[in-house]
């Protein structure tokens, strides 16, 4: 198949987001919750819109492969073309009607984010980029943060609420870089904060153990609005793993490596 990732339309995308999210994300839907581990919930709504975009995705681009936060088979070939989503990125919050949830998909090609696009539930704020086009906000250019010192920066930091286990490694983290920086945040969805970092919301993110769908789409979009996103140790992200994500605005993460080890 002929296809070229630069020919995909961010609107078209999020068209098809709205009209297949819109019937699901209810309170309703939001407390038919099943337990998938410790802290670990998905609602139905998670599951209809996962299935409802995954159609729409199969029905557009049959030779795209998928690879969904909610399905029963993950195996995906990496060397190919996958799109990788998480249907509702910040499900606590959804199931608290916290009103701060969001969709999250990426296209990789052989493990390479081309496209991405992030949805804002609430808001309506879509974030997306593609590869050597520029990343952006509701049709308008973003850019990463000019602040240049960690005692100015505000950093979002992501609790792991799954790891409970590892509770220890991730207050000493968080400690260190609470104070180091002017303060912390925690908003409950890796991918709405990685995409505060994008458009200079916030300067840092830092989170152990996400999972592909949570930070896919945010690597490319940070990466058009230029700032890095890698690994605790600076490293490049191998998208088709779980890793523990350090995103910022090119400046402030490389004097954090600096001045701690995570
Ligand atoms: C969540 C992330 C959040 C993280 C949670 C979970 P989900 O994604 O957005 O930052 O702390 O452990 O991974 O599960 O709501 O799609």
């Amino acid at each position: 198949m002929d296809f070229h990732y630069q020919e995909l339309s961010a609107q078209k995308m999020e068209e098809i987001i709205k009209q297949v999210s819109q019937k699901y994300l209810t309170r309703e839907a939001s407390l038919h919750i099943e337990e998938k581990g410790v802290s670990n919930f998905v609602t139905e709504a998670d599951k209809a819109i996962e299935k409802g975009i995954k159609e729409e995705l199969s029905r557009l681009y049959p030779w795209i492969q998928f690879l969904g936060e909610e399905g029963e088979d993950q195996n995906v070939d990496f060397s190919g073309a996958v799109w990788i989503l998480d249907p509702i990125d910040g499900t606590a919050n959804f199931i608290h009607d916290l009103r701060h949830s969001c969709l999250s998909l990426a296209l990789a090609i052989n493990k390479e984010v081309v496209f991405g696009i992030i949805y804002h539930y609430y808001t309506g704020e879509c974030f997306y980029a593609k590869k050597g086009m520029g990343a952006y906000l509701n049709g308008s250019p973003i850019h990463v943060s000019s602040v240049k010192e960690l005692k100015y920066s505000l950093a979002s930091f992501g609790t792991s609420p799954y790891y409970k286990e590892e509770a220890e490694g991730i207050c000493d983290n968080l400690k260190k870089v609470y104070l180091l920086c002017e303060d912390i945040r925690r908003f409950g969805s890796a991918a709405l904060e990685l995409s505060y970092v994008a458009c200079g919301r916030i300067d840092l993110y830092l989170e152990k153990g996400l999972k592909p769908w949570d930070y896919a789409a945010a690597i490319i979009l940070i990466q058009e609005a230029g700032g890095t996103i890698t690994d605790y140790q600076g490293h490049p992200i191998d998208v088709s793993k779980p890793c523990d994500i350090l995103a910022g605005n090119g400046v402030v993460e490389k004097k954090l490596l600096e001045a701690i080890t995570l």
